[in-house]
């Protein structure tokens, strides 16, 4: 096995400060990001973070890599689309519960069952944040927001179960206020080969009163060490992704290995595409280019 060579978080640092509300759970995401692809030694040339739209997903703009600020629920297709033109690079998408959970559903079931080699951290701050406090698909059932005065009567989504049931080969949850926890399930989730989900308890302290740290610290306990928990087995995790109300797991809930979507792939066998030669004579390519563009 290669040796790794750590790097410093500095090597992360942006240019560009984080203007999240002080205290947004966003900041212990991004500490924790920076941690862990200095743990794993990976270059920000090597890197991309791809990201919706909504306050936790201007986090690319914060953390020197590559990275895209793609649209409202798009960031799985552009990371899917990266990850299929250079599967030599690692990409992390990071958003939002909104963002995920919601507009972009659709794109987040079908890349876990496809179990691309990508990383997907959600900021699960329960509500609309940038927007300015609306719900989300994550809203728990008779809070309050600027769209439910009356309370939600929407059963929220369970990304854990949702994870579980649709393919994808690592499932878990952090905690923002665990900084050295969230870090370390970041290395492990980008380490893993295959789909990863990564849904962080990121509390938005400005218009989520109910989901604060103080709620979260109350509740969560970690699946790892002494819990009896069996990451290896499904039965074990979907029962664990079903707790809630006064305890609340934390961890790895589930892991396998299995070939990803990139194994299969018959077009990557000679390397990445970005690095094959086209195929084309260079007249051809001038001519398509002149038709196309
Ligand atoms: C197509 C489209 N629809 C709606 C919006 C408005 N919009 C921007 S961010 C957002 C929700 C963000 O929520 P979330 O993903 O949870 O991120 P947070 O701000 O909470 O981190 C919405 C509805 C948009 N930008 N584009
Ligand atoms: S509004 Fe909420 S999610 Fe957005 S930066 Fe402020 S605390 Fe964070
Ligand atoms: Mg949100």
């Amino acid at each position: 096995m290669a040796t790794v060579i750590q790097l410093p978080i500095q090597t992360y640092e942006s240019i560009v400060e984080p203007d999240w509300c002080p205290g947004c759970g966003d900041f212990g995401v991004l500490r924790g990001l920076e941690l862990a692809a200095g743990k794993l030694g990976i270059a920000p040339k090597d890197m991309v973070v791809v990201s919706g739209i909504g306050c936790s997903s201007n986090l690319p703009g914060f953390f020197h890599s590559y990275g895209v600020h793609s649209l409202h629920g798009r960031a799985v297709a552009v990371a899917s689309g990266i990850k299929l033109a250079n599967h030599e690079l690692k990409v992390v998408i990071t958003g939002g519960d909104g963002d995920g959970y919601g507009i972009g559903l659709g794109h987040f079931i079908h890349a876990m069952r496809r179990n691309l080699d990508l990383t997907y951290i959600v900021m699960n701050n329960q509500i609309y944040g940038l927007t300015t406090g609306q719900a989300s698909p994550t809203t728990m059932k008779q809070v309050r927001t600027k769209s439910t005065p009356e309370g939600n009567f929407e059963l929220p989504i369970n990304p854990i179960a949702l994870g579980l049931v649709s393919g994808a080969t690592f499932v878990s949850r952090g905690f923002s206020g665990d900084n050295k926890h969230l870090a370390d399930l970041f290395a492990d989730a980008i380490a893993h080969k295959g789909f990863s989900l990564v849904d962080v308890f990121s509390p938005c302290v400005t218009y989520n009163k109910i989901n604060t740290y103080d709620y979260f610290r109350k509740r969560v306990y970690k699946l790892d060490g002494d819990s009896g928990h069996d990451s290896g087995k499904m039965e074990s995790a979907m029962q664990k992704a079903f707790e809630w109300d006064d305890k609340i797991p934390i961890g790895v809930f589930y892991r396998d290995e299995q070939p990803t979507y990139e194994d299969h792939e018959k077009a990557f066998r000679d390397g990445p595409l970005v690095k094959q030669a086209l195929g084309l004579g260079a007249e051809t390519f001038d001519a398509l280019v002149d038709e196309l563009m």
